[in-house]
C-alpha cells in the first residue's frame, strides 16, 4: 500500500525518523477471506526523504555599521539571503 499526499492544507509535515503509523484493532484490518483477528500493528519510523530542497543561498553580505573597522568584530552583521521564504528554526 502507498499513500500519495494530495492536499497538505492544515497538516503538519511528518518528520523523518520521528513519524510512525499504528493500526488499532478498531480498524478491523484482516486477511481475506477473514480468518484472523484484527491486526494491531506499529510501523518502523519514517525513513527516506521528501526530495531535495529547492532553497539556495543567493548572497552573503557583511556589514559593520558600528565601529567601521575592516576586521571581523563584535556587532558586525552578516546578512544571508535565500532564494525563497523558509521556516525559521
Ligand atoms: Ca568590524
Amino acid at each position: 500500500m502507498s499513500v500519495t499526499v494530495r492536499d497538505t492544507t492544515g497538516a503538519a509535515p511528518p518528520l523523518i525518523s520521528v513519524f510512525s503509523l499504528s493500526i488499532s484493532a478498531s480498524a478491523d484490518l484482516r486477511n481475506f477471506p477473514s480468518t484472523s483477528y484484527p491486526a494491531v500493528i506499529s510501523s518502523p519510523l519514517l525513513g527516506g526523504d521528501f526530495g531535495p530542497s529547492p532553497i539556495t543561498i543567493v548572497s552573503i553580505v557583511a556589514a559593520d555599521a558600528t565601529d567601521l573597522n575592516n576586521v571581523y568584530s563584535v556587532d558586525d552583521v552578516m546578512t544571508i539571503t535565500f532564494s525563497q521564504a523558509h521556516p525559521t528554526p
